[in-house]
């Protein structure tokens, strides 16, 4: 049986479907990733822009990397991955998405349950008040003001950043649905980043059913039931395929 068809027959039976997504789902739309050889990372240092020191140094730069990553996600359009991922949510009796991503391709591509535990790139939060702002560019290029909230305070990109703590309300809802899945499908991502790298360790525990779909081996492929080679835009619309 080649591992698409049994990560099928393991879909077939379920009735709960947890599914982990990383920048990879995303990569096919344009956008670019984190890690590896065409990451985001090799050009730019995390440390001069994903982290609240590096905003406090020096927010024109941060929210400039911000304003021209959204530019490129606004040009993008969900791919077959994302779409993909939307038929299963239709297909099961319970499901949930958790991504990691800012881009706001899975809602564009329809999936409706879904849980965001690194932010949305097109919101700001207020550093005076807290106050949380849908904020999407109008042009790009460099920022004469930097963005401000109506209370005058200075208003941050509401992501999550290196050292800052993940929403605990969207981690508890996102570890309780997984906890009595049936199956968790990890697709694009590296795994290494915390506290979500835990999650395939936490499902393996619990017995519940693993899969993952990555162009690479990761820290996760030795750690899953099924572990499927290759692009999330063409493995995840076969195994949908044969789950119709
Ligand atoms: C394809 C593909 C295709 C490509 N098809 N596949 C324990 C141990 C060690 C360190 C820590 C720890 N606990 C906490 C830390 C520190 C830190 C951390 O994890 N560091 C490690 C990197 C060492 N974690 C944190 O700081 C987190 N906070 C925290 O834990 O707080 C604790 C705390 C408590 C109380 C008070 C204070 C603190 C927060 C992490 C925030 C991460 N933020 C970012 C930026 C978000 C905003 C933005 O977008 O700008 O999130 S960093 C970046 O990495 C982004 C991503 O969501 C995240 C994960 O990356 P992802 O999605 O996996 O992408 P890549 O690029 O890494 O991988 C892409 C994959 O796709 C690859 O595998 C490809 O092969 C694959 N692929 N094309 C299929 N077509
Ligand atoms: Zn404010």
């Amino acid at each position: 049986m080649s591992a698409i068809e049994d990560c099928q027959s393991v879909l077939k039976s379920a009735h709960s479907l947890f599914v982990l997504t990383g920048a990879g789902i995303s990569a096919e739309s344009g956008i670019p990733t984190f890690r590896g050889k065409d990451g985001l990372w090799k050009n730019f240092s995390a440390y001069d822009l994903a982290t609240p020191e590096a905003f406090q140094r020096n927010p024109e730069l941060v929210w400039e990397w911000y304003h021209w990553r959204q530019s490129i996600i606004l040009k993008a359009r969900p791919n077959r991955a994302h779409l993909a991922i939307t038929e299963l949510e239709a297909i099961f009796e319970k499901f949930l998405l958790l991504t990691q991503n800012v881009d706001n391709l899975h809602q564009r591509a329809g999936t409706k349950n879904i849980l965001e535990i690194h932010g949305n790139i097109f919101r700001a939060r207020c550093l005076e008040c807290n106050k949380i702002i849908n904020h999407q560019i109008e042009s790009e290029g460099e920022i004469d003001n930097l963005p401000r909230c109506e209370c005058g305070g200075l208003l941050r990109p509401d992501v999550v950043w290196f050292g800052e703590p993940i929403d605990q309300d969207v981690w508890q809802s996102a570890c309780c649905f997984l906890e009595q899945a049936d199956v968790a499908l990890i697709c694009g991502t590296s795994g290494v980043v915390w506290p979500v790298a835990g999650i395939p360790e936490f499902a393996r525990q619990r017995r519940i059913k693993t899969i993952e779909v990555n162009l690479e081996p990761t820290p996760i492929s030795n750690i899953v039931d099924i572990s499927i080679p290759g692009k999330a835009g063409e493995v995840l619309p076969r195994i949908v395929e044969g789950l119709k």
